[in-house]
């Protein structure tokens, strides 16, 4: 049986009566794994530098006037280890540690590391939630068949949740870069993708309705998260693999995070391709804070 981090380590500093596996309904799980970079690396420090970072941010949240790890207990996992584990023998050690804590009614955070290992978590979701849909929060679309050569890219994400999800049920938001055939692919398989661009023009304003709410309109009851930090604007968000320009701002993601908490059931959720920068602190705060955020908007 593994042992939860202690007080010194765990998400958001917590004392041993609130962080223990047996009584925490949250688990944090870090997953260090970074094999198919792009561009930047660095995403397998991501884990460990919102964990620090998390000693940052308040135990109450000012918004909710809640303080979730007395309410409900949050246990951080040690990080998963990958010795010359790869691709789909990665992805089996990440979908058995998440699906074993699933099945034991825990709230899953996961923390990466590359994009890929989301599809590894979000498959154990879909074992234990059939009619489950996923919001993608991403500059990228992350539907190529294969990057490089390898159908495991962190490029390649969602065209293998896919495979077992009906790709109706995925929801994408902040895409704003794409080729060709990840278009032709949205557009065949009916895949609800709310572009960058089209959420600046207001093209889904309507009287009293924003783009947010048209999102929540496309999710089945049970929603997972799949959040890529890129998602956001470089601006907030540099410490990223594979940033692009003309993102999410911290209220309007929180804004959509906050309707979707209300309107649905949040079953699980990862963040993933932090890549922090020495000295950077505001961007490892910034998804430490985004992880509380979404736990006390899904609760
Ligand atoms: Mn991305």
């Amino acid at each position: 049986m593994v042992k939860a981090l202690d007080i010194k380590r765990n998400f958001l500093g917590i004392e041993k009566q609130y962080s223990a596996i047996e009584t925490s309904k949250i688990v944090v799980l870090p997953v260090p794994y970074e094999h198919t970079v792009s561009y930047g690396g660095g995403t397998k420090n991501g884990p460990d530098a919102i964990l620090n970072a998390s000693h940052q941010v308040e135990y109450f949240d000012e918004e909710t006037k809640r303080e979730i790890y007395r309410e409900h207990g949050i246990a951080t996992l040690p990080p998963l280890a990958f010795v010359k584990k790869r691709d789909e023998t990665a992805l089996q050690i990440i979908y058995d540690t998440v699906f074993e804590m699933v099945e034991r009614q825990k709230f899953v955070v996961t923390l990466g590391g590359e994009h890929s290992i989301s599809s590894a978590a979000i498959a154990a979701h879909a074992k234990l939630y059939p009619d489950l849909s996923v919001l993608q929060f991403d500059a990228h679309s992350d539907l190529r068949p294969e990057y490089r050569g390898n159908k495991y890219s962190h490029a390649s994400v969602m065209a293998r949740v896919c495979e077992f999800l009906d790709p109706r049920r995925l929801v994408q938001v902040g895409i704003r870069a794409q080729c060709k055939e990840e278009a032709e692919f949205i557009r065949d398989h009916g895949i609800n993708t709310f572009y960058a661009h089209d959420i600046r023009r207001g093209n889904y304003t309507k009287v009293l309705k924003y783009w947010d709410d048209f999102v929540v309109e496309k999710l089945s009851e049970n929603v997972y998260i799949s959040f890529d930090i890129d998602a956001f604007d470089p601006s907030i968000m540099p410490a990223t693999g594979t940033p692009e320009p003309g993102g999410l701002f911290w209220d309007e993601v929180l804004q959509c995070l906050r309707k979707v908490g209300r309107k649905k059931h949040i079953v699980g959720f990862d963040l993933v391709e932090l890549a922090p920068i020495k000295g950077l602190h505001h961007a490892d705060v910034t998804a430490a804070k985004l992880v509380s955020k979404i736990l006390n908007y899904a609760l």
